[in-house]
């Protein structure tokens, strides 16, 4: 038996160790300079992006705090339990205890224990609170997931509409953007306003996120979700559909690109001049012959 769980440990290990060559190995094609932990994901790169919202700030500091937190707990609790097995051991302490009962003991690991959680509840629910609750909203932006595309409606201005696909290989704009990453059209919004992103999908569940921004939210068909961000620094940010939508999940980025107010007014009058003629069904013919051609 012991023999048998040592060759599974060992043969975790190994596949373990085997992965981590591999990914090594796997990022040898060129870094798009946009894969720097803080537009999109940087190779190898373990933890959050950083953050260009205040909401993604305080989910940081959230994470951070409970990091500490399961660190002690994890340290404290290991430490115990190797103090007991040396101890209490039946060679190191062959007549045991028969102790059962020790009030102090028992209030203080009850007690403990729900003040750690009340000190988590704070932040947490206060996180909750700030994400769900959306301030007066600055700009609205209408994300609407397809499978396998994004299309996005500005409500306040109701000439703007478009798809955005994924770019492949080959098509114009595809070196702007980290692979599987770029988009045909990208949403634009002014920095450091407050957007409201409105979030539905036509034909199964998929979801909208930028990460660096820290919203996440399902886009659910015949329901609108809402979310919201307000961008704190310029620049082009990524982020992927995320919620298993079928084949081409892995397909359907998405970008938002945060330009000062004067430039954001500037592309409201091209847009509305550029899209004046969208349809929006259009696209859908293009998903459903991709469906064909697959
Ligand atoms: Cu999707």
């Amino acid at each position: 038996m012991f023999k048998k769980t040592y060759l599974m440990f060992a043969t975790m290990i190994a596949t373990f160790i085997s992965t981590v060559a591999a990914f090594g190995q796997a990022n040898e094609y060129p870094v798009h300079p946009a894969s720097d932990g803080i537009h999109s994901a940087a190779p190898g790169q373990l933890g959050f992006m950083e953050a260009a919202s205040p909401i993604m700030v305080e989910t940081v500091a959230f994470h951070d705090m409970l990091m500490w937190i399961i660190t002690i707990i994890t340290i404290f609790v290991t430490a115990i339990m190797i103090y007991i097995f040396i101890k209490f051991n039946a060679k190191a302490n062959p007549v045991p205890s028969k102790t059962t009962h020790n009030t102090m003991l028992e209030i203080v690991w009850t007690t403990v224990p729900v003040l750690i959680l009340v000190v988590i509840a704070i932040p947490s629910f206060r996180l909750l609170y700030n994400q769900d609750v959306i301030p007066e909203a600055d700009v609205t932006i209408k994300a609407i997931g397809n499978q396998w595309y994004w299309s996005y409606e500005y409500p306040d201005h109701e000439e703007i509409m478009f798809d955005a696909v994924m770019l492949n290989e080959g098509d114009e704009g595809y070196e702007d953007h980290p692979k599987l990453l770029g988009a045909d059209e990208v949403v634009v919004v002014p920095v450091n306003k407050v957007v409201r992103v409105q979030v539905t999908a036509n034909d199964v569940i998929h979801a909208w996120t930028i990460p660096a921004f820290g919203s996440k939210i399902d886009a659910v068909p015949g329901k609108l979700n809402e979310t919201w961000f307000t961008a704190t620094k310029e620049g082009t940010y990524y982020g992927q559909c995320s919620e298993l939508c079928g084949i081409r999940h892995g397909f359907m980025p998405i970008i938002v690109k945060v330009v000062s107010q004067s430039e954001y007014e500037a592309w409201i009058e091209e847009a509305k001049v550029k899209y004046a003629s969208n349809d929006a069904p259009l696209l859908q013919q293009f998903a459903s012959s991709q469906i064909v051609s697959e």
